[in-house]
C-alpha cells in the first residue's frame, strides 16, 4: 500500500491545551506521525511519495471563505497584539448569544471561530493544515486512479473541524475535503468510515444535509465523551441527506467485543447504501493505554479492523486521525493497514 507525508506536519506543534483545569503538553504532537512513518517503513508497507500541492480550491469546496480566510491569517493577527505564546481562544457563544455578527478582534474570532480550548494556533499552523489537505488529495488522487487502497499520513487531524470552526486538534477537514474530491472527480457516492475514538463531528456536519456521502461513526457515547454535542444514535441525516448518517455511540470501557460488532453494522449499513469509493477516518485512540480515552481495544484487534474493511471491496483511502498512546500508535495504525492487506 502507497502512503503519502510531508515533513511539513512538524510545522504544528503546540505548546499547551487546556485539559483537567491545568495548560498541559499537547496531546497531538510531531512525534506522532513520525511513529507511524517509522512503522510504515519498518513493516515494508510501501512507497512513500511527498504530496502534490492542490492549492486553496479544494478547501473552500468544504470549508466557508470567512473561515479559511481567519485560519490563514490568525497567527500574525494574534502576534500583532503582541502575544508570543499559541492562540487559543478563551469564550463560546452559547444558547440563545449571536453567531450572525462576526467580531472583528482576534479573541472575538478564535472564539466564533473554534469550539474548544485544545487547539492551539501556532506559528506552522495554516502550512502544517493546509499540507495535510495536500496529503489527502495525493492519497485520492491516487485511489481514484485505481489503487486498491493509499495511506494518507494526515497531520494535524481532520475530522473535528467543520465547515466554518476548528477544534479537537483539527482545523481542515482532510477526510472530507478527499471525499468532495471523489464527488468531484465522478464518484457518485462516497462513505466515510469514521473509526477514531472521537465522533467525527465536522465530517458529519458537513454531510449532514447530503445523500450522496454517507457517514458511519463508532465513538465514545456524547453522555461520556468529547465533543459531547453530536454523535447520538437518532441523528441519522436531514432532508436529501436522511439516512445517510449512521452514529453508533459506545460507553466508557467498550472493548473489541462490543466495538467490533458495532463496527460490523457500520461496514453493513455501508454495503447496502452501495458506495462507489471508502475515506477512512482512522484514529486508534480507541487502544486500551490511550492518555485521553476508554476504549479498551488491543493491539491485536486492529488487523481485524483492517480485515473487515477489506470485506468490503471498496476503493479505500485512509486518511490518520487521532491516537495518542504515541510510543504504540505505529504499531496500531499500521496494523489496521496490514490487516487491510492480507485480507484484499
Ligand atoms: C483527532 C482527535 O482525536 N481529537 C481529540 C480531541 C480531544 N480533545 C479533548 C481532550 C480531553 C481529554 N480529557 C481526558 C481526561 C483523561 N485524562
Ligand atoms: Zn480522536
Amino acid at each position: 500500500m502507497l502512503t503519502v507525508y510531508s515533513d511539513d506536519h512538524r510545522l504544528q506543534d503546540g505548546k499547551a491545551e487546556l485539559e483537567g483545569g491545568k495548560l498541559v503538553p499537547c496531546y497531538e504532537m510531531p512525534r506522532r506521525a513520525d511513529l507511524v512513518l517509522a512503522r510504515v517503513r519498518e513493516v515494508g508497507l510501501g512507497e512513500v511519495v511527498e504530496p502534490e500541492r492542490f492549492g486553496v480550491e479544494p478547501i473552500l469546496r468544504v470549508h466557508e471563505a470567512g473561515f479559511v480566510a481567519f485560519l490563514q491569517s490568525a497567527w500574525d493577527r494574534w502576534t500583532a497584539t503582541k502575544r508570543t505564546f499559541d492562540a487559543l481562544p478563551f469564550t463560546w457563544a452559547v444558547r440563545g448569544m449571536r453567531t450572525d455578527r462576526v467580531p472583528e478582534s482576534i479573541d472575538g474570532q478564535l472564539a466564533y471561530y473554534s469550539f474548544d480550548a485544545g487547539t492551539p494556533i501556532t506559528a506552522g499552523t495554516w502550512r502544517a493544515a493546509s499540507s495535510a489537505v495536500d496529503v489527502a488529495l495525493t492519497g485520492q488522487r491516487r485511489v481514484a486512479a485505481g489503487a486498491r487502497a493509499v495511506f494518507s499520513l494526515c497531520r494535524p487531524p481532520g475530522h473535528h473541524a467543520a465547515a466554518g470552526y476548528y477544534g479537537g486538534y483539527c482545523f481542515l477537514n482532510n477526510a472530507a475535503i478527499a471525499a468532495q474530491a471523489f464527488r468531484d472527480g465522478g464518484a457518485a457516492k462516497v462513505a466515510i468510515l469514521d473509526v477514531d475514538y472521537h465522533h467525527g463531528n465536522g465530517s458529519q456536519s458537513i454531510f449532514y444535509r447530503r445523500g450522496d456521502v454517507f457517514f458511519a461513526s463508532l465513538h465514545g457515547h456524547p453522555l461520556d465523551e468529547y465533543p459531547f454535542f453530536l454523535g447520538y444514535e437518532d441523528e441519522t441525516g436531514e432532508g436529501p441527506g436522511e439516512g445517510a448518517n449512521a452514529n453508533f455511540p459506545l460507553r466508557w470501557g467498550t472493548g473489541f467485543d462490543l466495538w467490533g460488532q458495532a463496527l460490523d453494522e457500520a461496514c453493513r449499513r455501508i454495503e447496502r447504501w452501495g458506495a462507489d469509493a471508502l475515506v477512512v477516518s482512522l484514529g486508534v485512540d480507541t487502544y486500551k493505554d490511550d492518555p485521553i480515552s476508554r476504549f479498551r481495544l488491543e493491539q491485536g484487534d486492529y488487523p481485524a479492523i483492517g480485515r473487515r474493511i477489506a470485506a468490503l471491496g471498496l476503493p479505500t483511502h485512509f486518511v490518520m486521525e487521532g491516537g495518542y498512546a504515541v510510543e504504540e500508535i505505529g504499531i496500531n495504525a499500521v496494523g489496521v493497514l496490514t490487516g487491510f492487506e492480507e485480507a484484499a
